[in-house]
């Protein structure tokens, strides 16, 4: 007989659904969705469901690899550990700790993962990655608006009349937002999705806005402009709870309707339904995804985003927000003493998109050891070619994975790592609901796979690391230690599987922001410090779709967004797919003038690479956008960063995946 265990998904994604697992001989043998979660109730993902296929995959890693002569060979942990310790205090005594690149990311929303910081802060420091290739952008203009970036309670919908789902794609990344926008819908709210593609919940939306892609901000500054002169805006609350109204009228004041009409690909007419809907079918909640920050002026869209929000009242009002992430959720923990970064003496940082650049050119110290955790860098990172430049020039890396990826491919040590449900953690990662969920260890590890922490904790033996080490019981402590206060501890949580931190279900709802001024800060002198422009402004993408030009060699914009079937990397190779071909969704418009049709091979190319792909032909897109799933392997060329560009975003070290031209023609065979 089986026993079923309450536990949750450790995958990075919007939902972190909560899960009922079987096992049955020391074996899992189902995975199912938990129906008394309270968000995502009893519902799960193909992705999910395959964690059970990846656990007892063959190509599983079960023991400690070394490249001997260009051939990964078998050693022990002893081994391993020894090396690589000896070389870490080489290193550090020859360079100093900053020459040791720890780069690493958020593929396990486990709260014990973070302790790989924990380690190379007890090492004395290191060079560490910052920044993000996710929401870096929009993290910092919401931080210059409102001093953080807080969602409401997903239950909070209920009380919207407007629900604009702003660049994401609900249906394939959160998609247990999908039933309570529907819930809402069918009461009477209206919804609006505004994305250069019409695919999943666009066909759902009573106005779909294929906008051009990086032209966000510029809709929402036309829409300002639309409600100010029509008097539209919320008076008393931008007199009560806002600074700098008047400069950000001043600067609206430069914007042509028309002008951005045509640049945005949106009519006139429909830019004034929307600034309508926004002032008065209030309350608007609007959700922004991550689609429409991966760009050069990625920060700024948002920062327009969110004064519109503030103008008409939809800020810190039930039913309203401007849902981005949920930050709240991560900062309920008892990170400064778990991270304990009071210990690192030398330290220094490197941006996640451009990391491959400050590699290359890193010179006091150059890096000379890289420890790669949590992330599958290679196929994920913006523009391969100078990833692989940039890893060629790094004499020893350190991957610690559960499969050889890309990534392992091309390390000199890689470390076995256990998966989800191997061992215990509390799963707290969701970006939209606040319902954290403790995990308890339910199998064990196959061969010699270790958990992270155990590989960290061994390496801080050999290096005398004094303290680094408490028993996860003392971590868990630790973690939850800001939470006593509500009565939350260890044993509540493992009594009650889940918590529902204690968070406002409306975000600012006292207006009170954490902003410099207190307010909601239209003017940003901290934004102005930092040498951005203290205002949302007219901004285009720099690399952008010109109207003038369609001679110009790469005359398509290309979004890689992410893929249905796979989180990342993670799954699409296990998918069985005919083959490891990615689909190009090609609007009619393109497909017509360059003479394609459905499933026909394409190239896709631009300055830094191509792709080879299969063609899908679409009606009501954008009419110059091409889309691509990430997260293909690099060898079957099929992997979209071998043309994405490895830039910033204007602000919050953000990447600009999405700021990518090419061209497109069809080929006959490979
Ligand atoms: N199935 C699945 N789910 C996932 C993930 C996964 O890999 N697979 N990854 C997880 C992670 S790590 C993240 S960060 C989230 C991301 O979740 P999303 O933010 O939904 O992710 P993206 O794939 O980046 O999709 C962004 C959407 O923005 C649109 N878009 C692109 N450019 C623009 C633009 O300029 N303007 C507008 N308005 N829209 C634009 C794209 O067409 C796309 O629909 O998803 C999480 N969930
Ligand atoms: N072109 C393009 N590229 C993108 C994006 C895009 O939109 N377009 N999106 C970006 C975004 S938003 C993100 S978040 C990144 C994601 O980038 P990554 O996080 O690098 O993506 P994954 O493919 O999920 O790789 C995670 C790896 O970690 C391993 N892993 C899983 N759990 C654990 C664990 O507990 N311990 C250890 N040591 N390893 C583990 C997995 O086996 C896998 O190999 O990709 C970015 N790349
Ligand atoms: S990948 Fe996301 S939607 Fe799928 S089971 Fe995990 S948390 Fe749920
Ligand atoms: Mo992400």
């Amino acid at each position: 007989m089986g026993k079923t265990w309450k536990t949750a998904c450790p995958l990075n994604c919007f939902d972190v659904c909560g899960f009922l697992v079987t096992t049955e001989n020391g074996k899992v043998v189902s995975i199912k969705g938990d129906p008394e979660h309270p968000i995502t109730r009893g519902k799960i993902c193909g992705r999910g469901k395959m964690l059970k296929d990846r656990m007892y995959h063959d190509d599983r890693l079960h023991y400690p690899l070394k490249k001997v002569n260009g051939q990964f060979v078998r050693i022990s942990w002893d081994q391993a550990l020894d090396e690589i310790s000896l070389k870490m205090k080489e290193i550090k005594m020859t360079y100093g700790p900053t020459a040791i690149l720890h780069s690493y990311d958020y593929a396990s929303g486990g709260l014990l993962k973070e302790l790989d910081q924990r380690f190379f802060n007890f090492f004395g420091g290191m060079t560490k990655v910052i920044g993000s290739l996710c929401w870096g952008a929009g993290i910092q203009a919401q931080i210059y608006d409102m001093g953080n970036s807080f969602g409401h309670g997903v239950e909070d919908i209920k009380n919207t009349q407007t629900i604009v789902i702003w660049g994401r794609n609900i249906t394939t990344t959160n998609m247990h937002l999908y039933p309570f926008i529907m819930e809402a819908k069918q009461q009477g709210a209206k919804l609006v999705v505004i994305n250069p593609m019409k695919n999943g919940i666009a066909k759902e939306a009573d106005l779909h806005l294929p906008i051009t892609p990086g032209m966000d901000g510029n809709l929402a500054l036309a829409m300002s402009k639309v409600i100010i002169e029509n008097g539209w805006h919320d008076q008393e609350f931008i007199d009560l709870y806002t600074v700098g109204f008047e400069e950000f009228k001043k600067e609206l004041e430069k914007l042509k309707l028309e002008n951005i009409s045509k640049e945005i690909n949106i009519d006139v007419k429909n830019i004034v339904q929307l600034a309508k809907w926004y002032a008065q079918n209030r309350p608007v909640m609007t959700f922004l995804g991550l689609g429409m920050q991966r760009y050069t002026n990625g920060g700024n869209t948002i920062r327009a985003i969110d004064a519109l929000a503030a103008l008409t009242g939809n800020i810190g009002v039930a039913g309203g927000g401007v849902n981005y992430a949920h930050r709240a959720v991560g900062q309920s923990f008892g990170w400064d003493e778990l991270l304990r970064e009071d210990l690192r003496q030398e330290y220094r940082t490197f941006s996640r998109p451009s990391q491959a650049e400050e590699i290359i050119e890193a010179k006091e110290p150059p890096i000379k050891m890289m420890f790669i955790s949590r992330t599958n860098l290679l196929t994920q990172l913006p523009n391969i070619s100078r990833t692989l430049k940039a890893f060629e020039q790094v004499e020893t890396k350190i991957v610690l994975d559960m499969f050889l990826t890309d990534t392992a491919k091309i390390a000199d040590y890689v470390l076995p790592v256990v998966s989800v449900f191997e061992e215990e953690d509390i799963y707290y990662g969701s970006m939209f609901h606040s319902v954290v969920r403790y995990g308890p260890k339910l199998v064990d590890p196959p061969g010699e796979a270790w958990s992270d922490l155990k590989i960290w904790a061994e390496l801080a033996k050999r290096l005398g690391l004094q303290g680094f080490e408490r028993s996860r019981e003392e971590y868990f402590e630790i973690a939850l230690q800001p939470l006593n206060r509500f009565g939350i501890d260890l044993s509540v949580l493992k009594e009650k599987h889940e918590i529902e931190l204690p968070l406002p279900k409306v975000a600012w709802a006292d207006k009170k922001f954490d902003t410099p001024s207190g307010k909601f800060e239209f003017y940003s002198y901290q934004a102005e410090k930092d040498g951005y422009s203290p205002i949302a402004k007219i901004m285009y993408p720099k690399e952008r779709l010109s109207f003038h030009d369609l001679m110009e060699p790469y005359p398509y914009q290309l979004l890689s967004i992410h893929p249905n079937k796979s989180l990342h990397s993670q799954h699409h190779w296990l998918n069985k797919e005919k083959e490891m071909k990615p689909l190009v969704s090609i609007p009619k418009e393109i497909a017509e003038k360059q003479g394609i049709k459905e499933k026909d091979l394409v190239m896709v190319s631009n300055q830094r690479g191509n792709l080879i792909g299969r063609a899908k032909i679409e009606e009501g897109s954008h009419p110059r956008t091409i889309i691509i799933e990430e997260g293909y392997g690099i060898d079957t060329r099929g992997n979209v960063n071998w043309l994405t560009a490895n830039g910033l975003s204007d602000m919050g070290n953000g990447s600009i995946f999405y700021e990518c031209k090419i061209s497109i023609k069809k080929i006959d065979e490979e």
